[in-house]
């Protein structure tokens, strides 16, 4: 079960997993994942065939070592408010305390964010009762910054239900914006010195083209859809996301880590499979990009593999575009 993981091939293959959440926390390499289930039940636009249950943690002591499955470390079951759907986690370090965050539906159905603690970052992770207030949608992740304030990033489209928080409540008949308008941007938080609130309301983050202009919401090629990841390099913040309807992993740059920030290109082309999801994280000299695809699977979109590659920079701080198949 124990697999030394090679570049590009799944780092486990005994469970399905996605969505990889990827940190360095005392000095392992941690990575937190969905766990699909391994059912064959039909799919539709609302990602009701993504129906996962519980968590698993996964270490490595570093990129040349076996992979640990650290085994659930939270069940539905323990989750007081939630009712099904453990989409796409992130781990955070912060007070002698790891923290996780997850999204899932509600007793209405409406997607929420809640955390759960550990004294380890393999867990277990203990949820708090009520998930966070304030809290919607889908894909949490969490920054915390060199001043050790932490910023929560979250947001998803189609059956994340961004889309209907756009008066700040949520409608449930709404529909996206016109392919014109600027598209719908994720949403950032501070969080809490606890970590289990949101200080103050999320904010909405713009994302423009070159020239300073929102990207319109039917450019599919550039606009976000789901999956936010911010992390540092050289003094900037780079947002990364997926496109959805295009596949595509991309990102844009900010000074500031709540933005406006500037697209700037592709990370990873298309993977087998709908849904392309990741992290990025230095870990000694090299910077990697965690992602999934559906390869282990022969192409079944629920069911996904997590897998690593090495990430470059160009001498002006663009991230070289990566074929996962090359
Ligand atoms: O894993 C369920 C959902 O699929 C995630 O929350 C999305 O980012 C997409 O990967």
């Amino acid at each position: 079960m124990n697999q030394i993981p090679k570049p590009n091939q799944p780092l486990v293959t005994h469970i399905f997993t996605a969505d990889p959440s990827a940190h360095v926390f005392e000095g392992k390499i941690y990575i937190y994942p969905s766990h699909d289930l391994d059912h064959d039940r039909p799919s539709n636009d609302n990602g009701d065939q993504y129906a996962m249950e519980d968590y698993h943690v996964l270490s490595m002591d570093n990129l040349a070592s076996p992979v640990v499955d650290h085994g659930q470390v939270l069940h539905l079951k323990d989750i007081p408010w939630a009712s099904k759907q453990l989409w796409a986690p992130d781990a955070a370090y912060k007070n002698d305390t790891y923290y996780l965050f997850f999204p899932a539906r509600d007793h209405d159905g409406i997607f929420r964010i809640g955390v759960a603690t550990s004294s380890s970052p393999a867990g277990p992770f203990h949820p708090q009762p009520t998930y966070m207030e304030g809290s919607y949608s889908i894909d949490p992740a969490v920054l915390v910054d060199d001043d050790n304030q932490a910023y929560i990033y979250f947001g998803g489209l189609w059956g994340g239900q961004l889309e209907k928080w756009q008066t700040g409540n949520f409608e449930p008949e709404a529909t996206g914006p016109d392919a014109s308008a600027p598209a719908l941007g994720p949403r950032v938080a501070l969080l809490s010195e606890d970590m289990l609130s949101f200080q103050g309301a999320p904010q909405e983050i713009t994302i423009v083209d070159e020239n300073g202009k929102p990207i319109p919401a039917g450019d599919e090629d550039r606009r976000f859809f789901e999956g936010p990841w911010v992390h540092k390099y050289n003094g900037w913040y780079y947002l990364s996301y997926s496109t959805g309807t295009t596949h595509k992993l991309v990102y844009a740059v900010s000074r500031n880590p709540m933005g406006p920030y500037t697209f700037k290109g592709t990370i990873l082309t298309p993977v087998i499979g709908w849904t392309t999801h990741h992290s990025i994280v230095r870990f000694e000299d090299k910077w990697c990009l965690f992602y999934h695809d559906c390869s282990l699977s022969g192409g079944v979109n629920h069911k996904r593999s997590v897998k690593y590659t090495e990430l470059h920079y160009n001498e002006d701080g663009t991230i070289r575009t990566i074929d996962p198949y090359a």
